[in-house]
């Protein structure tokens, strides 16, 4: 069945292996070999997951719109083979840069970045270094597209008071019988529900500029040059719309600085590690830091924070619905990343004046 779909596909050669490939929640992914005058190329194959991307042909228009955009700003800085370092398409047979399958699904094919690697929790440092760094040039290869151009393929993405009511909604009507699991989780959300519009205020108070940003920047969808160890590109694009630098920041942030990842085995470990945000930081800012306002930079640190808070509400409420939105891998997966989240979150307040500082110490410096 793959295979019929990947001949809707202008790839050259014989189609050969293709197998299983990322952890993303989302979205499924498969990494195909084509034999092409006796070399192996590899291209990535994905299916778009409808029931959250409602209108797949605008985020492919949005995906295009800025692979593009990003390997012509490539090659105007002089960079040779721009499809070898940031994710490009490849156009399909009949249509534009899509396929849609007899069943009405959504495929599409890009060339695979040989020299990339990804990781789902961070290595130290250098790595996140590395990881921030990524998402201040992918932002700052982007800060001249006009946010008009792309369409809001997911509203309301990083609204937390819609999140916070969506939650509200799930506990009340307990449709699964699992509100009795999560009452600790919901004392420690109905606790700090005041936070939930920050960032939602900051955007519509028109102190700071909308942006095309990621939206979904965490570890594993930053790329790394797997033997250099310096950073390749940002990855997973579906996400890319306006908004504000913050969402991406936070969820970079809060994804990359918890060594113990999304899946921490022990829930005792888990804490925002104060190393890792200050070289991703630094990193970020490096790149970043020459074409953010002033206000924009002050307000980084507190969106930690909050982008942290609204993932451990998005898994708690997917565990009370029923598992409908992340994939898992075991019934309970859902309620354990959300303890994952809050546990990281409590750490991040007692972390909040040191993440405040560094971040005014690295916008000093750009
Ligand atoms: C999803 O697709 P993936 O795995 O990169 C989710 C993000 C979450 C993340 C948590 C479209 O990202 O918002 O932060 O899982 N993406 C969407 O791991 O909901
Ligand atoms: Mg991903």
């Amino acid at each position: 069945m793959l295979e019929a779909i990947l001949s809707q596909f202008s790839i050259p050669g014989v189609p050969g292996k293709t197998e299983k490939f990322s952890s993303g929640l989302i979205n499924d992914t498969f990494l195909c070999e084509f034999l092409e005058d006796g070399r192996v190329r590899k291209y990535v194959l994905q299916h778009i997951n409808k029931s959250v991307f409602k209108h797949p042909e605008l985020v492919m228009k949005n995906v295009a719109i800025v692979t593009a955009h990003i390997v012509h700003r490539l090659r105007a800085q002089g960079v040779d083979d721009p499809e070898g370092v940031t994710p490009a398409l490849i156009a399909a047979r009949k249509g534009p840069l899509f396929h849609i399958d007899g069943t009405g699904e959504y495929w599409r094919v890009f060339h695979f970045i040989e020299s990339g690697a990804v990781f789902d929790t961070v290595t130290g440092p250098d790595h996140a270094h590395e990881v921030g760094r990524a998402l201040g040039k992918f932002q700052a290869l982007l800060s001249d597209l006009s946010p008009g151009q792309l369409s809001d393929t997911l509203p309301g993405f990083h609204y937390t008071p819609l999140y916070l009511k969506a939650f509200d909604d799930a506990l009340r009507s307990d449709a699964k019988g699992r509100a009795r699991d999560v009452v600790a989780e919901a004392e420690f959300i109905n606790a700090r529900r005041s936070r939930a519009p920050l960032l939602m205020d900051l955007m519509n108070s028109g102190r700071i500029p909308l942006r095309v940003v990621h939206n979904d920047p965490k570890v594993n969808n930053v790329l790394i040059h797997a033997t250099t160890g310096k950073a390749v590109c940002m990855i997973d694009l579906d996400t890319v719309k306006p908004g504000i630098v913050h969402f991406d920041f936070g969820d970079c942030v809060r994804s990359t600085a918890n060594p113990s990842g999304e899946d921490a085995a022990d829930l005792s470990k888990v804490s925002l590690d104060l190393r890792l945000y200050e070289a991703l930081a630094r990193g970020y800012l490096s790149e970043a830091g020459p074409f953010l306002t002033q206000t924009e930079k002050e307000m980084l640190p507190a969106s930690v924070n909050v982008i942290t808070f609204e993932l451990g509400i998005r898994f708690l409420t997917d565990y009370l619905q029923g598992d409908r939105y992340f994939k898992i891998n075991y019934p309970a997966h859902n309620l354990h990343r959300a303890r994952v989240q809050l546990r990281l979150l409590e750490s991040i307040e007692h972390a909040a004046e040191k993440m405040a500082s560094l971040v005014r110490d690295f916008s000093a410096e750009n």
